[in-house]
């Protein structure tokens, strides 16, 4: 059985970071531990004066006893993070369960459609590419790879556009890049990965859904990161994040417009409870 940890915060109203993070992976059948990096009402997509606490300083405490347990983990999965600082004891927490076979996937969940989400800043992104560092996959959509590698924003591309923008991620530290929300026909949206060990890039795509939902991003790479564990290689990853990730959307077109701040996951999990029962 393997066990992993995610660290991400709690909106408590949103289905997005660990309200999505932990069914999902344990869908999956891993063992999933989480920090919560901060408590949210909701999340921030959307709503207005939710309530933020920060839990940066109970992480370092967490590990700590975590380390006189003697605990270990197989991989470990971050989100969205609640502070600059927080990074910091992040990456002491990387180094301090590093192992043969630790798997570390970073997913730099701050900015989409080509702005920061509220509250980040230069400084956090200048942080986040030292946490990018040590991961083995990173999974960023094109407004956060943007960001991290100094590419200005841009919404039309060519197949050059997005394998100069996955090299320079890869130039970050991680061997595996994967881009979400890659489109290249009206009607198909996927993501793009390159290999830094074998300098090979790879496509899957799938249906596009013409809507916009909020949480995709968490939902992907969730899954992304329970089929890595589960030995997947990073195209049968993402070919599983893809495909469910759809499969959860579908499941909230016919009340997209109720149902705005996140999608019907729940009713996708038997895709995964199938694929890796
Ligand atoms: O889905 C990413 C995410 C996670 N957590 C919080 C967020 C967002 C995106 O807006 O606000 C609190």
């Amino acid at each position: 059985m393997k066990k992993i940890l995610t660290i991400q915060d709690i909106s408590c109203v949103g289905q997005c970071s660990l309200t999505v993070a932990l069914p999902i992976i344990s869908a999956m059948g891993i063992e999933t531990a989480i920090i919560p990096s901060a408590v949210l009402s909701t999340h921030t997509g959307g709503f207005s004066g939710y309530t933020f606490r920060d839990l940066t300083e109970d992480l370092p405490l967490i590990s700590n006893h975590w380390q006189k347990e003697k605990i270990t983990f197989d991989g470990i999965y971050t989100g969205y993070i609640g502070s600059t600082k927080q990074i910091e004891y992040i990456k002491d927490i990387i180094d301090a369960f590093k192992q043969n076979n630790l798997v570390v996937v970073v997913d730099p969940a701050m900015a989409d459609h080509g702005k920061l989400y509220y509250g980040f800043d230069d400084e956090f992104v200048g942080k986040m590419r030292t946490l990018i560092e040590k991961a083995d996959y990173i999974v960023p959509n094109i407004t956060e790879a943007c960001f991290l590698t100094n590419t200005p924003y841009f919404e039309e591309y060519t197949k050059e556009d997005i394998e100069k923008l996955l090299i320079k991620l890869s130039e970050l530290g991680p061997n595996h890049v994967v881009l979400t929300g890659i489109s290249f026909d009206a009607n198909k949206l996927g993501a793009a990965m390159y290999d830094k060990t074998t300098h090979e890039f790879k496509y899957y795509f799938n249906e596009r859904v013409p809507l916009l939902f909020h949480g995709t991003g968490d939902i992907f790479a969730s899954s992304f990161f329970g089929a890595i564990i589960n030995g997947l290689d990073m195209y049968e990853a993402s070919k599983v994040a893809v495909d469910f990730t759809l499969e959860a959307i579908k499941h909230t077109i016919d009340d997209a417009n109720e149902h705005w701040y996140g999608v019907h996951f729940e009713k996708a999990l038997p895709y995964l409870l199938e694929k890796f029962k």
